[in-house]
C-alpha cells in the first residue's frame, strides 16, 4: 500500500504547532503555506522555482479545473501532478466556494449546487459527491468536503442554515471518499468548520466535525470581510474543540499578519492568492513590509528589493529594473514579483517552524511585526 497520510506534532509553543503531515506525494512541513495554483498553474511561476522556494504543497480548485480542461481528460492525461509536473503533495477545494464567488445563476439545494459556468455559460451541477469524485480524478492528496461559506454580514439564521447544511455534506463527501478508497490510496479528505461570526455555531460544527472519522479540518467562512479580530476569536472558539492530533487549515488566509497570528492560535496550514495576485499588480511582501513597484520613487533605486534573500528575483535585479519591467507592463516584472512573495511567505513560515522548534515563537512573532512596522531605514 501507498504511504498513508498521516500527522504528527514534533513540537509546540504555547499553542504554536510545529507537525509534519505525510501523504502519497512527500512531507509537508507545518505551519505550511500553500501556494494557490488554481488551474494547475502557480501563475507566472515554473513548478520547479515554486519548489525552490520551500513549498511543500500546492492548491488546486475542483470547479476551475471541472469546467478546463475537465477532470475526466486529466485523468486520462495521468492526473494532476503529472498533468502539471508538481509532484509534491497536492490539496484541492472542493468547489463550493468559487461557485458562490464565480458562477453564474447558481441555484443550491440539498442535493447540491447548479450553476452556469463564467466561461461560456454551460450548465453544471456539483454534488458532495460529484467534488470529492473529481477531485479522485484530479488524484488530490488532500481533498476537501463540498462545503457552503455564507458571505458576512449575514443574519444567525442564514449562517447556521448554511452550517448545518455542510455538516450534512460533510458526512456525504465521507461517504464518498471511503467509497473511492481515498483512505487506502493515502489520501485525506478535511470536513469544513463553518458557522460565520457566531460563536455557538461555530462549536456546534467543530464538535460534530470531529465526531466524524476526518484526516483534517479546515476553517473556512472566515476572511470575508469581518474584521481581523472577529477572525482570529472564531479560531480561539474551534482551537480546544478540535483533534490535536489532526491538521488544522483555514482556508483563503491570509496577510503575513494574519497568519503569523493564526499559528499563535493554533493553525498549521493556510492558502491565499495574495502572494500570487499582488505579484502580477506590482507589489512585493517583503520582511520590512509592502513594496508598492508603480511608485515613481523606486525608478532610480539600483538596491535589489533583499540582497539577503535566496530568491534570484529578490537578490539579483534592482528595484529599478522591477519598476521599469511593472511600468511597461512586461510579463517578466509579473514573474519576479510572485517569485519574490512566494519566497517571503514560504521564509516567513520557515522561519516560523524554526521558532516553535526552538521555543521562542513569541519573541519572534514580536520580532517580525516590528520589523515590518518599522520598513526598511
Ligand atoms: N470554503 C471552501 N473554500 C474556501 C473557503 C470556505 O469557506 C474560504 C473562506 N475564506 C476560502 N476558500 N470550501
Amino acid at each position: 500500500m501507498t504511504q498513508p497520510f498521516s500527522f504528527r506534532l514534533l513540537a509546540t509553543d504555547g499553542r504554536a504547532r510545529r507537525g509534519e503531515i505525510v501523504t502519497p506525494h512527500g512531507v509537508v512541513r507545518t505551519p505550511a503555506f500553500m501556494p494557490v495554483g488554481t488551474l494547475g498553474t502557480v501563475k507566472a511561476m515554473f513548478m520547479d522555482d515554486v519548489k525552490a522556494t520551500g513549498a511543500d504543497v500546492v492548491l488546486g480548485n475542483t470547479y476551475h479545473l471541472m469546467l478546463r480542461p475537465g477532470a475526466e481528460r486529466v485523468a486520462a492525461l495521468g492526473g494532476l501532478h503529472k498533468f502539471s509536473t508538481w509532484d509534491k503533495t497536492i490539496l484541492t477545494d472542493s468547489g463550493g466556494f468559487q461557485v458562490m464567488s464565480l458562477a453564474q445563476l447558481r441555484k443550491m439545494d440539498e442535493r447540491g449546487v447548479t450553476f452556469q459556468s463564467h466561461i461560456d455559460g454551460s450548465r453544471h451541477e456539483l454534488t458532495p459527491e460529484r467534488s470529492i469524485e473529481i477531485q479522485g480524478l484530479l488524484g488530490s492528496d488532500i481533498q476537501m468536503q463540498l462545503d457552503e461559506c455564507v458571505r458576512l454580514p449575514a443574519e444567525p439564521k442564514e449562517v447556521e442554515r448554511g452550517m448545518q447544511l455542510s455538516l450534512r455534506w460533510a458526512e456525504r463527501s465521507r461517504r464518498q471518499f471511503e467509497a473511492m478508497g481515498g483512505p487506502e490510496k493515502g489520501q485525506g479528505l478535511y470536513g469544513i468548520v463553518q458557522g460565520g461570526d457566531v460563536p455557538s455555531l461555530r462549536e456546534v460544527s467543530a464538535r460534530e466535525l470531529s465526531a466524524m472519522p476526518f484526516e483534517g479540518y479546515s476553517v473556512g467562512g472566515l476572511a470575508v470581510g469581518e474584521p481581523q479580530a472577529v477572525m482570529l476569536k472564531m479560531i480561539d472558539v474551534v482551537d480546544p474543540i478540535l483533534p490535536r492530533d489532526k491538521p488544522r487549515y483555514l482556508m483563503g488566509v491570509g496577510t503575513p499578519d494574519d497568519i503569523i497570528e493564526s499559528v499563535a492560535r493554533g493553525i498549521d496550514q493556510f492558502d491565499c492568492v495574495m502572494p500570487t495576485r499582488a505579484g502580477r499588480h506590482g507589489l512585493a511582501y517583503t520582511r520590512f513590509g509592502k513594496l508598492n513597484f508603480k511608485n515613481a520613487r523606486h525608478m532610480d533605486d539600483p538596491r535589489p528589493i533583499d540582497p539577503t534573500s535566496d530568491c534570484p528575483a529578490a537578490r539579483d535585479y534592482s528595484r529599478a529594473y522591477i519598476h521599469h519591467l511593472v511600468r511597461t507592463g512586461e510579463a517578466l516584472g509579473a514573474m519576479l514579483l510572485t517569485w519574490v512573495n512566494v519566497a517571503y511567505y514560504q521564509s516567513l513560515m520557515q522561519g516560523i517552524r524554526d521558532a516553535i522548534e526552538a521555543g521562542r515563537f513569541e519573541e519572534f512573532k514580536a520580532e517580525t511585526k516590528a520589523a515590518w512596522a518599522r520598513g526598511e531605514n
